[in-house]
């Protein structure tokens, strides 16, 4: 993985190294990757408005089934530290969105987050997704989260938790590589949908993108050091975009 010039890597939680380390060594397992360009100026940025410096480096990669796969890692301050990945299937594709999050402050791990999250019609993953995710060996954490009302775009498979000690930390990491194993092995077996079918994917990526665009503590952590026009735009072009469509 290439580091920046400022080298955000070193100063970074571990547990964020390591996760951004799983996702890009699974991708590159299981994936013909290429690069994905990012809108111009927005794949390392830095921004101070108000108090803490946000530093934003952003990984970014397409494949045959792949839109865009976008694994951000992000400083805020000296102590809040976020990892951000979602996968975007080419909606062609009849595959669900990966999406992964993780939020550590001082005071360790807040919100650890994973889902393949539906975007059918019925929005309900594939009967090979709930085979394969019901065979994963089931981990009881100690705190399960709730999640907030945006999140009917997630599925029952969601796992959204504070990890309370390494073990639980590490725990996480293994269901994120297995889901993430899961979903690349699945779409390397997946054919493409005509041409009115891929309309549904669309509208179920549209969804999920329009949900996620309302979770205000991503946003306001983008409006305090950038703007609330830089942060709108941020949202909309990088962390959550939806593809032209022609037909
Ligand atoms: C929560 N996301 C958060 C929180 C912060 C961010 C500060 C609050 C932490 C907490 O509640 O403990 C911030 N997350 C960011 C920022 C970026 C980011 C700045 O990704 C990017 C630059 N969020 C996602 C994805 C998912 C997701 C892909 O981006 C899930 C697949 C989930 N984040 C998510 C959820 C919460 C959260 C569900 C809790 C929201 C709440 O409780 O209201």
């Amino acid at each position: 993985m290439e580091t920046s010039s400022s080298d955000l890597k070193s100063r970074l939680h571990p547990i964020i190294n390591q996760l951004a380390e799983i996702i890009i060594t699974t991708w590159q397992e299981n994936l013909s990757l290429s690069p994905y360009e990012l809108p111009e100026g927005l794949g390392y940025v830095e921004g101070k408005l108000e108090g803490e410096r946000l530093t934003i480096q952003n990984y970014c990669y397409q494949s045959r089934e792949f839109r865009k796969m976008h694994l951000e890692l992000a400083k805020v301050g000296s102590n809040l530290d976020i990892l951000h990945c979602v996968m975007f299937p080419n909606i062609e594709y009849p595959l669900p969105m990966f999406g992964c999050d993780i939020v550590a402050g001082k005071a360790g791990i807040s919100a650890a987050i994973v889902d393949l999250s539906p975007t059918n019609s019925e929005k309900t993953l594939s009967k090979n997704y709930q085979e394969r995710l019901s065979n994963l060996e089931e981990i009881i954490f100690t705190d399960k989260r709730d999640l907030p009302t945006w999140g009917d775009i997630f599925s029952p498979f969601c796992l959204f938790i504070r990890p309370n000690n390494e073990e639980e930390e590490k725990l996480f990491l293994k269901i994120v590589k297995d889901y993430l194993t899961i979903h690349c092995q699945i779409a390397n077996q997946c054919n493409p949908v005509s041409d009115s079918e891929k309309l549904v994917y669309f509208q179920g990526q549209k969804n999920y993108c329009l949900q996620q665009q309302q979770n205000d503590k991503t946003r306001r952590v983008l409006e305090k050091a950038f703007g609330v026009e830089w942060a709108e735009n941020y949202m909309n072009s990088v962390l959550f975009d939806l593809p032209l469509i022609t037909k």
